[in-house]
């Protein structure tokens, strides 16, 4: 990788992936582009360029004129609002992903794309899910992500595209809140808990999922991409988690910064139940038996980082 381009770059896992990118490989050789224009993002001011990832002709012509090497494809919409918006949704993601895809083979770019353990739905094995199982899930943000998965698949045995890719867990961060997935509660929380002590959870005690800290993520991302070509025996769709933990547990960490933090429940029947069609757990072992996946975030550091984080913000 030498000279990426990232779509969605304004987005939850696009704004740090950015920034870490730049550090790494030079601000001039990261260019962000995203529907529209940064605002009160560390992005400001910095290479960047507005784009529709709708629009074919207009991702070649940025890319080929930045003279990528590589694209990062995060423009997507998540969980929830692909429920309340399933033709948008396969329009954004489905449409946004196949130009991603046709840019990368007509650039000849090295590609990648998150997956999801979204992708996973109620026949799936629940607990410490494998890599390879039965995936029928039963949102379009599902249908999405194992349409995506296959698709990446089909572009690198079909085309040579050397396409890579994770299925992230839920992502916790702070620099840029997510927006309309189903895993944000653990991210409100944080931010309820320092500004008024207390939180009320759309998803339900007992609702466990995979998480995992934007900093795990992000270093994910760049191992995969930097990672021996000859090594990896899978491309697409590498399980990556380190949490997995449900609200009462995540409040449990809360009160040793907030002894009298409450949290209550007003569950959100759609949020909860596509909650409920994913994993309580996913297995990461092919990832780090592959390309040495590592994440260093437990959910006290993960917690003490947080709260640190969300107390200067506000
Ligand atoms: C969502 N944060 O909730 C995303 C993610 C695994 C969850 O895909 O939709």
């Amino acid at each position: 990788m030498k000279r990426i381009i990232l779509t969605g770059a304004l987005g939850q896992i696009g704004t740090e992936l950015t920034v870490k990118l730049r550090e790494i490989y030079g601000e001039d050789n990261v260019l962000a582009t995203d529907i529209k224009e940064p605002v009160d993002s560390p992005l400001e001011g910095k290479p960047f360029e507005t784009l529709d990832v709708t629009n074919y002709e207009e991702m070649e012509r940025i890319a080929r004129e930045f003279k990528a090497d590589t694209i990062m494809h995060l423009a997507a919409l998540l969980s929830a609002t692909c429920e309340k918006n399933p033709h948008l949704a396969w329009e954004i993601n489905m449409g946004g992903l196949v130009n991603a895809l046709e840019v990368a083979r007509n650039l000849n770019l090295q590609f990648f794309t998150p997956s999801s353990i979204g992708s996973f739905g109620p026949s799936t094995p629940k607990d410490q899910t494998p890599q390879t199982t039965i995936q029928r899930p039963v949102t379009m943000y599902g249908v999405n992500k194992v349409s995506g998965e296959l698709l990446c698949d089909y572009y690198y045995e079909k085309f040579g595209v050397d396409t890579r890719g994770v299925r992230f867990p839920g992502l916790i961060s702070h620099v840029r809140e997510p927006g309309g997935g189903t895993t944000d509660y653990a991210v409100e929380i944080y931010f309820e808990a320092v500004k008024n002590g207390k939180y009320t959870s759309f998803i339900d005690k007992g609702t466990f999922m995979d998480m995992m800290y934007m900093d795990d993520a992000i270093q994910a991302i760049i191992d995969l991409m930097e990672a021996d070509a000859d090594k990896l025996e899978d491309r697409n769709a590498f399980n990556v988690s380190k949490l997995s933990f449900d609200p009462e547990i995540l409040a449990e960490s809360i009160r040793r910064h907030y002894p009298d933090f409450e949290l209550s429940y007003d569950v959100d029947p759609v949020r909860q139940g596509i909650a409920e069609s994913w994993p309580n757990s996913i297995d990461s072992s092919e990832a780090k038996r592959q390309w040495g996946f590592d994440a260093k975030f437990d959910i006290d550091k993960m917690t003490d980082t947080m709260i640190e984080a969300i107390k200067k913000k506000i």
